[in-house]
């Protein structure tokens, strides 16, 4: 196996994202792209215990009006993505295309990124697992100035931590489909250590997307994870008074900006090692993958090294998550790499992967009873370094009420819609326990900006040193996670499902 600086020396650095992100990447310089977020992912114990506290990452924001050429450019406009033969999906994008420029960047090198807003809507970038000041993390309720429609500005910040972030638009949506993560705005974002081992032979950047996205009354719940779990939180009667408001659904799906079938196969050869960086940019739901006949070694969740390593047969992701992966190429043929929901891949939820000198259909395999569980992950009780306890624990809980937004379900945060009359209160220092009680009928997978935060729990499975900065609550589950309040400022949590952050599922921390 060539170690991959040998082969950017002597392939170049477009061919490792062979059919997977557009050559349009926005690289800086050759050095960004000789080595990869997983520095020390594969050598071992990287992810041991709570991250310690770093100091807040510098950063500014100004109109664009500087003469020295940023870092990075993205250009917010319509695109037309044709993402099945002849099918051209309208939506706007960055740069033209989805997901938009790969960014990657070193740790702990400032960069400069220009945004230039040329739709005809105010626009917000939320830079995804970043440790980012609020006025440039890209929300507007931590403080962030929107973008508006014609205008440009310029983010200066040092990236951190390393791993495998993504950009996306945080704008409201509400009622218009056409908006947000609706949209095709959103890419991935890399940030370097430094130090890569490079031991793999290919690199690829694949997001599971939807398209065109409309309302209805009989949503396909897909992947639901939880339903057949636990359980913790499941109410012992049901309001069932009011009817379900209309959903978000698709019946488009694809891998990056391709339907299954629509584009290049990714071609790899018998013993290769391919790393694949993989993100649920969906607006909508989780979703399941598997690769008939191979097992993904998850290295990293959310681009944060895991504790232990291990070989799955198939990934859950929840909108907003990310699993880094090596899939050893070790059974030839012509695979369909997709969800393990049939109707979801047959809709263009997949690509294939296509070994030299095969030359068949592509096939798909179902792939039974593997269920995802974060812990598995995580270190074994018996080998988990003591957890201190937390200082202050706080309860979130999550409900449901049916057509409470008119159309649409309203979705509560211990017992009110966003905006709460106070925030949650963090003191700087502290370690917090963030309890989330799931009692609805959907999965969420929360989101909490500027920080992450370690896995202690779930559905009272314990669980050590998984760093996330996303996570899935069960159907009717609870999670429990802690965290060091070490990012002062604004903070804004939420469900990463658009329709339910829209409609209330959205809380403020703030520091004291
Ligand atoms: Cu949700």
């Amino acid at each position: 196996m060539i170690k991959r600086r040998d082969f950017v020396t002597c392939a170049g650095a477009a061919t490792l994202v062979q059919a997977a992100v557009p050559a349009v990447w926005a690289e800086p310089a050759a050095a960004h792209a000789a080595s990869s977020p997983l520095s020390r992912a594969a050598d071992g114990d990287r992810g041991a215990g709570m991250a310690s506290s770093p100091a807040p990452a510098p950063g500014s924001a100004d109109a664009g009006s500087s003469a020295a050429p940023a870092d990075f450019t993205l250009h917010i406009a319509p695109a037309a993505l044709e993402v099945a033969p002849s099918h051209f999906v309208s939506t706007s994008a960055y740069n033209g295309t989805a997901p938009g420029p790969l960014l990657r960047m070193r740790e702990g090198k400032p960069v400069t990124v220009e945004v230039v807003n040329d739709s005809d809507t105010a626009e917000l970038v939320h830079w995804h697992g970043l440790f980012l000041p609020p006025d440039i993390d890209g929300s507007e309720e931590e403080g962030t100035p929107p973008i508006p429609p014609g205008a440009r500005r310029r983010y200066q910040f040092t990236p951190s931590p390393a791993g495998t972030r993504w950009y996306h638009s945080h704008a409201m949506a509400m009622g218009d489909l056409h908006r947000s993560t609706y949209t095709g705005q959103f890419g991935f974002l890399l940030i370097d250590s430094g130090s890569d081992p490079g031991r793999y032979d290919q690199e690829l950047f694949l997001a599971l997307r939807e398209w065109e996205p409309f309302y209805t009354d009989q949503p396909m719940d897909t992947d639901d994870i939880g339903v057949l779990g636990p359980q913790p939180e499941r109410p012992a009667t049901f309001n069932t008074s009011r009817p379900n408001g209309l959903e978000a659904t698709s019946q488009l799906f694809s891998v990056n900006d391709k339907a299954l079938g629509s584009g290049e196969p990714i071609r790899v050869r018998e013993g290769n090692r391919v790393l694949l960086h993989l993100l649920n940019a969906s607006a909508l739901e989780n979703r399941t993958i598997a690769l008939p006949g191979h097992e993904f070694y998850v290295l990293a969740l959310d681009g944060n090294p895991v504790p232990v390593p291990r070989a799955v047969k198939v990934l859950t992701l929840g909108p907003g998550e990310r699993v880094d992966a090596y899939v050893e190429m070790n059974r030839p043929g012509v695979w369909v790499l997709g969800s393990t929901f049939d109707p979801l891949r047959r809709a263009g939820l997949g690509v294939v992967v296509e070994y030299a000198n095969q030359h068949r259909e592509a096939r798909w395999e179902a792939q039974p009873g593997e269920q995802w569980d974060y812990t598995v992950f995580g270190h074994a009780a018996s080998a988990a370094p003591a957890r201190p306890a937390p200082d202050h624990t706080i309860d979130m809980v999550f409900e449901k009420i049916p057509s409470g937004a008119g159309q649409f379900d309203l979705w509560t945060v211990n017992g009110k819609p966003y905006p709460h009359d106070r925030e949650f209160v963090l003191e700087q220092g502290r370690r917090y326990r963030l309890v989330f009680h799931n009692r609805t009928d959907d999965s969420h997978p929360v989101h909490l900006h500027r920080h992450r935060f370690e896995l202690v729990d779930v559905n009272g499975k314990p669980s050590s040193g998984i760093l996330k900065d996303t996570v899935i609550v069960p159907v009717y589950g609870r999670v429990s996670v802690d965290l060091v309040a070490d990012q002062p400022g604004l903070t804004l949590f939420h469900c990463h499902i658009q329709q339910h952050m829209d409609f209330g599922f959205k809380a403020l921390f703030r520091y004291a």
